[in-house]
């Protein structure tokens, strides 16, 4: 691990650079900390998705900022009511072998540690899930994600290779709350008229980001350009052995564990 975390940079036991990252992830929802990786662990990293990416599962959706169909019970230009198209390749968890750089990333102790510790959490398990663990996510020429927030308090993720063109993460941070959906503010965002609102966090290849997408709206700009956009998702709970459904796992991944065999679709 020591030779993939930049230690002149960033030292994952130093109390005061911890208390800073949490400040900055409690008031912002986002805490970027760029130069995370050496550049030798960057390059590392590049050779691994090239060799990986043959092996990803292509999925496109449509859904709302809540990643839920349409709901026709609000009006017509209401965020319930404005879908958008996301399009992204995927490596799962169980496709990287054993003596990956990103697998040993991920793997490690250390990093889950520093992980928890920037979170404020007292205790942080890694995903159960084999497949949504760790995820290689690859957008090519034409892919996007759509306006949307996640459905979880915490993403933790990786900048491995930019495209040449867009691949933008732009974020409209806090918009809503837990107390008010903000629909207005959500509506002006949706339709381009709020520039003001919206940041792009600098996602620069080698980059680790703490991000809080429950309140925050956000999107990835669509890709131009042959060279592929790679990050990767390190998935983490605060509650041992949790797992994702059948139903994410077949849209995401294309397929079940072995052994799995589809009951109820949400079980
Ligand atoms: O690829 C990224 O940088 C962000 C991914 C994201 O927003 C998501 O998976 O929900």
């Amino acid at each position: 691990m020591d030779d993939l975390i930049d230690s002149d940079r960033y030292d994952l036991r130093d109390e005061s650079s911890i208390r800073r990252f949490l400040e900055s992830f409690r008031h912002d929802g986002v805490c970027v900390l760029p130069g995370f990786l050496t550049d030798e662990a960057v390059d590392a990293l590049c050779r691994e998705s090239d060799r990986l990416a043959p092996l990803a599962h292509r999925s496109s959706t449509t859904a709302s900022p809540y990643l839920a169909p349409v709901d026709e019970s609000y009006p017509e230009g209401h965020p319930r009511r404005t879908v958008s198209a996301s399009s992204v390749e995927v490596v799962a968890y169980d496709q990287f072998p054993t003596d990956s750089p990103l697998r040993r990333l991920y793997e490690s102790d250390d990093l889950l540690d520093f992980v928890r510790r920037c979170l404020g959490l007292d205790v942080l398990h890694r995903y159960a899930d084999p497949f949504g663990a760790l995820n290689l996510a690859i957008m090519r020429d034409g892919d996007r994600l759509g306006w949307h927030f996640d459905m979880t308090d915490f993403v933790v993720s990786i900048a491995i290779q930019t495209s040449d063109v867009g691949g933008d993460f732009e974020n409209a941070k806090q918009i809503r709350s837990v107390t008010d959906e903000h629909y207005a503010d959500v509506a002006e965002v949706l339709n381009g008229r709020r520039p003001d609102r919206v940041r792009t966090e600098p996602m620069t290849p080698g980059t680790l980001m703490l991000f809080n997408g429950r309140w925050s709206m956000h999107r990835v700009t669509e890709i131009h350009g042959p060279r592929p956009r790679y990050v990767a998702l390190l998935a983490y709970d605060t509650e041992p052995g949790t797992d994702s459904s059948e139903t994410l796992k077949l849209s995401r991944y294309g397929r079940l564990p072995a052994g799995a065999h589809t009951r109820g679709i949400d079980s």
